[in-house]
Formats: structure tokens, C-alpha cells, sequence
């Protein structure tokens, strides 16, 4: 599957919840979504799994690939495209061990320290960010600003996606920063109409 990083929906249970996951997802992509990861810090694996399953078959077709937030035991049991890990998850370099050459892997990053130390080797892309402060991750890094953003997509040798608190408004920067696209959970999910919201960003 090739990599768009261009407009990245990562879902979120609470702020998904006006037409559920499904619906949402299905919805977004529509309107022009590139990727979607299912990120959920409470539900179980089981349920993960079984979501991640629905999910995969709402994306049949599309060439949008699925990538799961963390949970490696779900990205390797549900069939989904890729797993993304933040500094404090699982290790790069094991969950490329497992998942195999083929599966996508992203991490996040805050600091030129977590970027220059980052194994580039075993990534796919990385996600930079929070750009701006956001109430849907409570315990979010210090935000970098556009400044800081194009800071550490100028020195990443791997494709990088924007995330915190990102708006249809900031397409044009971010790009400018050199990012490779935006990845955004509010934007597009709390809203009421979640396929215009990803068309405002294509636009
Ligand atoms: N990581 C850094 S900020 C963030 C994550 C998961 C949340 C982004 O959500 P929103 O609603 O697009 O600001
Ligand atoms: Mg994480």
C-alpha cells in the first residue's frame, strides 16, 4: 500500500461518537481522507481487534490503509495496514521485527533529541507535533509552533505527518514547514458532518 500522508484521521471513541467509528471513518474517507488510525488508550484488545476488523472492511477498496495506535498484539491480530508507537511504547525496532518488512510504522516525535536518536531505518514516517496545545490528548509535549514544526521536518530524513490541534485554516503552513501532510482528530471527527470537514481540507 503506498503512503499518503497528506490529510491523516486518527479516530478517537468520545469524539467519534456523533455517528460511532464506522460510520465516521467511512464518511472522512469520502470527503478525502489518506490514512486512518484507530487510537483508543482504554478499550481492550479484544475490542480493539474486533474494531480494527470493521474497519478493514469499511476501507476494502479505498486504498487507505489502517494503522493502529500502540497496540501491537492488535495490529498483528487484526489484519490492519500498520502501528504507530509513541516514545514511551513498544520499541521500534521489535515491533518492525514483528509486524514484517511490508506493514507500516510511524512514531512520534517532539524533540530534534527524539528525532536524531529515532531508528529511521526501521520507520516509515514520523509524526510530528503537538503543533498547538489540544484538549483530546491530555498529556501532550510542549507545542512546537510552525517554527518548531519545520524545525524537525527539515531534518527528518522520513516523510512526516502534523498533529495538534490542526484546522483546514492551516493546510498552507503546514506544507510550508515541510511536512507531508496533517493528521487530525477533532477537526474532522467532532464535527457534525465529518466528510465536509475532510473536503475543507482538500481544498
Ligand atoms: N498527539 C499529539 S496531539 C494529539 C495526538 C494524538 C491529538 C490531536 O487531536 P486534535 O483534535 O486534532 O488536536
Ligand atoms: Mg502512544
Amino acid at each position: 500500500m503506498t503512503l499518503d500522508l497528506s490529510l491523516y484521521l486518527v479516530t478517537d471513541a468520545g469524539l467519534c461518537r456523533n455517528y460511532g467509528l464506522e460510520r465516521t471513518v467511512e464518511d472522512a474517507v469520502a470527503g478525502g481522507v489518506t490514512v486512518v488510525q484507530l487510537r483508543d488508550k482504554h478499550a481492550d484488545d479484544a475490542t480493539l481487534i474486533h474494531q480494527a476488523r470493521r474497519l478493514k472492511a469499511v476501507l476494502a477498496g479505498s486504498g487507505v490503509p489502517l494503522i493502529i495506535n500502540d497496540r501491537l498484539e492488535v495490529a498483528l491480530e487484526s489484519g490492519a495496514d500498520g502501528l504507530h508507537v509513541g516514545q514511551s511504547d513498544a520499541a521500534v525496532l521489535q515491533a518492525r521485527q514483528a509486524l514484517g518488512a511490508h506493514a507500516i510504522l510511524g512514531l512520534s516525535i517532539n524533540t530534534r533529541q527524539e528525532l536524531d536518536t529515532a531508528p529511521m531505518e526501521a520507520l516509515d514516517y514520523v509524526g510530528l507535533g503537538p503543533v498547538f496545545a489540544t484538549p483530546s490528548k491530555q498529556d501532550h509535549a510542549a507545542p512546537l509552533g510552525f517554527a518548531g514544526l519545520a524545525a524537525l521536518a527539515g531534518a527528518s530524513r522520513l516523510p512526516s505527518v502534523a498533529i495538534g490541534g490542526l484546522k483546514a485554516e492551516h493546510v498552507d503552513q503546514v506544507f510550508a514547514a515541510g511536512a507531508q501532510g496533517l493528521a487530525v482528530i477533532s477537526a474532522i471527527c467532532g464535527t457534525p458532518d465529518p466528510r465536509r470537514a475532510a473536503q475543507a481540507f482538500r481544498r
